[in-house]
């Protein structure tokens, strides 16, 4: 299995985010990665492959280019207005506010493009987002071209960036960006399974109204923790898209024998669609030891979730998401990368 990745993820590693009323170091940092590499190459996963140069048009397809302008000149007209820090805004458009009117100056706008505001961004940041949609747009063709499966060492992460929004570590999405070159290389249907802790708000909104994108995710219940705000049961999807968004939200305290079942359903649901292609947001933060989730899934079973993914048969591009629990991270992640492996080559 070859693993996309490259060192430029390093160039995004903003000093602080905002957490707890304080600014602390930031849970998702470049150690994630490093351990991920480690793990990898200590179980043999030592197929890497530098990303090809990122298709803007792709990411055009799945983002508004207005935003995509804001994260490539947001820092030079952040700076230019004489701001000393890192970029956070701290005014958003909430209820009865504009929604369609983006402000001229910088911490409006950035405010405007937000929808969360944990997340700073620094000079070199959008370098790191190119890489990161870069690795994942490889590892998808790597698929389209045949493997039966790839790893895109995705850093920052992508699910909760939507058409127009950044924020939750998040700013291009990297598993929609995949999604929609599935369907540019020639598959006709796809489906997006987020198996991160938290709900991919950012791929269920880019493509509630498509019937050609399932997207299954499960997670922490929105009333109980972020994005607090999208991921109920009950979003089902909208026009054409009505029937394809799926999601299933969980309580505090998950553990595998609950969460597995979920599973099981999503699976069910992704092989009654009839999808040609499976992306797998994988993140590892529905681990026990995790120290911003409430899922309690051990380091053995994220190997027997990998293998229950490789039952479907399909092909199947994992894109890295969450996981805090930096120590853990590469045996977690690398554990459902050999338990696919594993019942792949016994099927
Ligand atoms: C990104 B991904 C912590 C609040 C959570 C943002 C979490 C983003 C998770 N006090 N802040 O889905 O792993
Ligand atoms: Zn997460």
């Amino acid at each position: 299995m070859k693993t996309v990745r490259s060192d430029d993820h390093k160039f995004h590693f903003p000093k602080g985010e905002l957490s707890g009323g304080l600014f602390v170091r930031p849970f998702e940092c470049p150690e994630r990665w490093d351990y991920i590499m480690a793990s990898l190459t200590e179980a043999g996963l030592t197929d890497f492959v530098d990303p090809d140069p990122l298709d803007m048009d792709l990411v055009h397809k799945i983002h508004d280019a207005n935003f995509v302008t804001f994260l490539q000149t947001c820092w030079v007209e952040w700076v230019a207005d004489g701001n000393k820090g890192e970029l956070i805004p701290t005014t958003v458009p909430a209820r009865r506010m504009q929604q369609h009117r983006c402000p001229n100056y910088i911490e409006g706008k950035a405010g405007y493009y937000a929808m969360a505001i944990e997340t700073a961004i620094t000079e070199t940041t959008w370098k790191a987002v190119q890489a990161s949609a870069a690795i994942a747009q490889t590892a998808q063709n790597i698929v389209s071209n045949g493997e039966r499966t790839a790893f895109a060492l995705c850093r920052p992460p992508g699910h909760h960036a939507a058409s127009d929004l950044y924020g939750g570590y998040c700013f291009l999405n990297n598993a929609a960006i995949a999604a929609q070159g599935f369907l540019d290389s020639g598959a006709t249907k796809v489906a997006v399974l987020d198996v991160d802790f938290h709900h991919g708000n950012g791929t269920q909104d880019i493509f509630y109204s498509r019937e050609d994108v399932l997207f299954l995710s499960l997670h922490g219940a929105p009333e109980d923790c972020f994005p607090s705000f999208l991921g109920y049961a009950d979003e089902k999807g909208a026009g054409d898209g009505e029937g394809f968004n799926v999601n299933y939200p969980m309580p505090e305290g998950t553990p595998y024998s609950v969460w597995g079942e979920a599973l099981d359903d999503a699976l069910k649901r992704i092989e009654a669609f009839g999808a040609d292609a499976v992306v797998i947001s994988l993140g590892v933060d529905t681990f026990e030891k995790d120290p911003i989730s409430f899922f309690k899934l051990t380091s053995d079973d994220f190997k027997t979730y990998g293998g229950r993914l490789a039952s479907l048969n399909k092909p199947t591009l994992f894109v890295m998401e969450g996981g805090y629990a930096v120590e853990e991270i590469g045996i977690n992640t690398v554990n459902v990368l050999t338990g696919f492996l594993g019942a792949a080559s016994g099927s």
